[in-house]
């Protein structure tokens, strides 16, 4: 069973890491879509027309299911993918349920891409979660693209990620919600700034959880299949890149990591 992973570029390689990890046996292609990055100043007509070009792009790729690896794709263009395809689709939505659960202090903050930022959806699943609890709304227009030129931007990453952090301490958040699915490539960082005490949420074991039980949903036989094999033999994991694997090694070296 073939799954498509799709991102603007190296962050969805969080999700298909635990999606590897989880469940060893599934044929994994990631798609980069690095040509068109950064999503996150895009405008939601651009993100779902690109949606649905890399819809098709799997569809012919025969993949069982297609997740969508991106916040900023997911909030602006994931109904518009739906309903060109017929494929179980998958999206990560920023996991504010269990940071207001978590939060003891009842101070939050969700860093995200602007577009997410400002979207209609966040702050819907903000109203349903937060009850009496303060939420400082964060984004930053570089950092996922920094990520995606990591080594060379390393300095400018931990830059930015020690201004954002100074100002969540100085709102008191004791939990970060990385509502990017690049952000928990540098959480390291996150945690150096703002202290072990602070709680990091993301996305990747839930998103997982989420693709494993579709999959049973819509082929239980081929799942069953999967689950009863004893075979040792892993599968496949192929990347691709719009950008006509220009920036492949970096990509590499985060998987499996
Ligand atoms: N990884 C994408 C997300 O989760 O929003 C980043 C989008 C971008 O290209 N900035």
């Amino acid at each position: 069973m073939k799954i498509g992973v799709m991102d603007s570029g190296a962050g969805g390689l969080t999700i298909l890491n635990a999606i590897h990890k989880k469940q060893p046996h599934l044929d994994l292609i990631y798609l980069a879509d690095d040509a068109f990055a950064p999503y996150g100043n895009k405008s939601v007509a651009q993100l779902q027309d690109r949606l649905i070009k890399i819809g098709r792009f799997f569809e012919k790729e025969n993949v069982c299911a297609i997740v969508v690896a991106c916040n900023t794709a997911t909030v602006t263009a994931i109904d518009a993918l739906r309903a060109s395809t017929s494929l179980p689709i998958i999206g990560v939505e920023p996991a504010v349920k269990p940071a207001f659960r978590l939060s003891k202090q009842r101070k939050v903050a969700v860093l995200a891409t602007p577009v997410t930022a400002e979207s209609e959806r966040l702050n819907q699943l903000i109203n349903l979660w937060k009850a009496d609890s303060q939420v400082s709304i964060m984004s930053s227009s570089t950092l996922a693209f920094d990520i995606d030129a990591w080594p060379e931007t390393e300095e400018k990453i931990k830059l930015t990620i020690q201004e954002l952090s100074q100002e969540m301490l100085s709102n008191n958040i004791d939990t970060l919600v990385l509502a990017c699915t690049h952000y928990p490539l540098v959480k390291h960082f996150f945690k150096q700034a703002l202290g072990s005490e602070c709680e990091i949420i993301e996305p990747s074991e839930g998103v997982t959880a989420q693709l494993i039980r579709r999959l049973e949903e819509s082929y239980p036989e081929k799942m069953c299949a999967l689950l009863e094999s004893n075979s040792q033999q892993e599968g496949k994991i192929e990347l691709c890149s719009s950008l006509g694997f220009k920036n492949m090694q970096r990509l590499v070296s985060w998987v499996a990591t």
